[in-house]
C-alpha cells in the first residue's frame, strides 16, 4: 500500500493546473447535458472554427461590446448565437466580427479554451462569467465581510471544473494584524496567495506582476473588493464600488455584469458580479473529490472503489483526516459541497 505523504507536504503545483481536471469536468458536463431539456442546443451548435478578429468585452442582451483593433465597438450578435433574450457570448470569447459603417455584427465564436461558470437560475443551463482565461483570482476579504474558507474552497472547485488555474487574493489585509488562520494551508497545497490592500496598496505590486501579460477573472463574493482592486491596480479606473451593508455585513451587489477591462502594464481583467451562492456547473458528487487534490490522492486506498469518504469503513480519506494529513476544514468543505451537489441534483 503506498504510504500517505508526510504532514504538510505540499501538493504538487501542477495539481491546480487545467488538464486532467478539464477532462473530468467535461465528463461531468456531458452527463448534465444528457439530462437537459431537449430544446437546449449543444455547445457545438454555437461554437465553430472561425477566424477571430475580436474579443468579447461584455455581452449585452442580443448585442455585445467587443474589442476590435484596440477599439471598443457595440455590435449586434447574429441570431445563430442567440439563445432566447441573450447571446451565448461571455467576456473573453474570441469572435469574428463583420465591421460595417452602420451596424457591425458578431458572426461566429470560437470554441472556448476554458471558462468560469455556474448553473444559471433554473439550473439546467450554464452561465459563463468569463472564457479563455489564464488565471482565476479568487478574491476573499479578511474582514468586512468576514473571511470564509468554505467559500474559497467552493470557488477553487469552480475554477478547476472550468479548467482555469486558481490563485487566492486575500484582500483588505489592512483591517487585520495577521492573516486569518488556515491561509497558510492553501500555500502548502501549492496555491499562490496574494495578500492585498486597496487602501494601503500593500501587495498590489506583487499582484500586478502576477497578472501582467495575462487575462484573469476576479471572482468572489459581493463586497470583498473585486472592483476596488481594478481601481487600485490602475488609477485610471473608477469602477463603481460600495460600502458593505452595516446591518447584514454583506456586499451590496454593486457590479451587475461581467466585463473585461484592459489596464496599464498588459493586465486584462474580467470583473464579475459577486454572487449570493456559487452553484457548481459540471461537477458531480462522485467526482468532487478530484477537485480536492489532497483528498483524491488517498481515495485509491479506500476499501470501496465508490467510497464517498463520508461514512464507509476503511476509508483512507477519513483516516488521513484523523491522522492530521488532511485538514479538518478542507474535509468539512468537501462534505458540505457534496451535500449541496446532492441537493441540487434533486428534481
Ligand atoms: N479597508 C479596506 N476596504 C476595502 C478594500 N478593498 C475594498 N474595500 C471596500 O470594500 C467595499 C466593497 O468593495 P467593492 O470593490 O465594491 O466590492 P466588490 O467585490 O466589487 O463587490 P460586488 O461588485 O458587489 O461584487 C468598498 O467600500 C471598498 O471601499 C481594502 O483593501 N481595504
Ligand atoms: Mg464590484
Ligand atoms: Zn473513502
Amino acid at each position: 500500500m503506498p504510504k500517505p505523504f508526510k504532514k504538510n507536504k505540499p501538493v504538487r503545483k501542477r495539481d491546480w493546473q487545467p488538464g486532467d481536471m478539464d477532462t473530468l469536468s467535461r465528463e461531468g458536463r456531458s452527463k448534465r447535458e444528457g439530462n437537459a431539456p431537449r430544446d437546449l442546443r449543444e455547445p457545438e451548435d454555437y461554437f465553430s472554427d472561425v477566424d477571430a478578429n475580436a474579443i468579447v468585452v461584455s455581452p449585452y442582451g442580443v448585442l455585445a461590446f467587443v474589442e476590435v483593433d484596440g477599439e471598443e465597438l457595440l455590435c449586434k450578435v447574429d441570431d445563430a448565437l442567440v439563445d432566447g433574450k441573450s447571446s451565448v457570448l461571455a467576456p473573453g470569447d474570441a469572435v469574428c466580427v463583420e465591421v460595417n459603417d452602420d451596424e457591425s455584427v458578431v458572426t461566429g465564436v470560437r470554441p472556448r479554451r476554458n471558462k468560469l461558470s455556474r448553473p444559471a437560475i433554473g439550473k439546467d443551463r450554464e452561465q459563463v462569467f468569463a472564457a479563455n482565461i489564464d488565471t482565476a483570482v479568487i478574491v476573499a476579504s479578511v474582514a468586512r465581510p468576514a473571511f470564509n474558507p468554505g467559500l474559497v474552497d467552493r470557488y477553487l472547485v469552480a475554477a478547476q471544473a472550468g479548467g482555469v488555474e486558481p490563485v487566492i487574493c486575500l484582500n483588505k489585509i489592512d483591517l487585520v494584524d495577521s492573516e486569518p488562520e488556515g491561509i497558510e494551508h492553501y500555500r502548502e497545497l501549492g496555491l499562490r496567495v496574494y495578500a492585498t490592500s486597496c487602501t494601503s496598496t500593500l501587495g498590489l505590486d506583487e499582484l500586478r506582476a502576477a497578472l501582467s501579460g495575462k487575462i484573469s477573472v476576479l471572482t468572489g463574493n459581493s463586497g470583498v473588493g473585486k472592483s476596488s482592486l481594478v481601481n487600485a491596480l490602475d488609477p485610471d479606473f473608477d469602477l463603481d464600488t460600495q460600502e458593505i451593508s452595516e446591518s447584514t455585513k454583506k456586499g451590496r451587489h454593486t457590479t451587475t455584469s461581467s466585463r473585461l477591462h484592459t489596464l496599464h502594464g498588459g493586465i486584462r481583467i474580467i470583473d464579475t458580479p459577486g454572487i449570493r451562492q456559487l452553484g457548481l456547473w459540471g461537477v458531480s458528487p462522485a467526482e468532487l473529490n478530484y477537485f480536492f487534490p489532497e483528498l483524491s490522492q488517498y481515495a485509491p486506498q479506500c476499501k470501496f472503489r465508490d467510497c464517498t469518504h463520508t461514512h464507509e469503513p476503511k476509508c483512507a480519506v477519513r483516516e488521513a483526516v484523523e491522522a492530521g494529513e488532511i485538514t479538518k476544514a478542507r474535509y468539512d468543505s468537501y462534505v458540505r459541497i457534496r451535500v449541496s451537489l446532492l441537493e441540487d441534483a434533486k428534481p
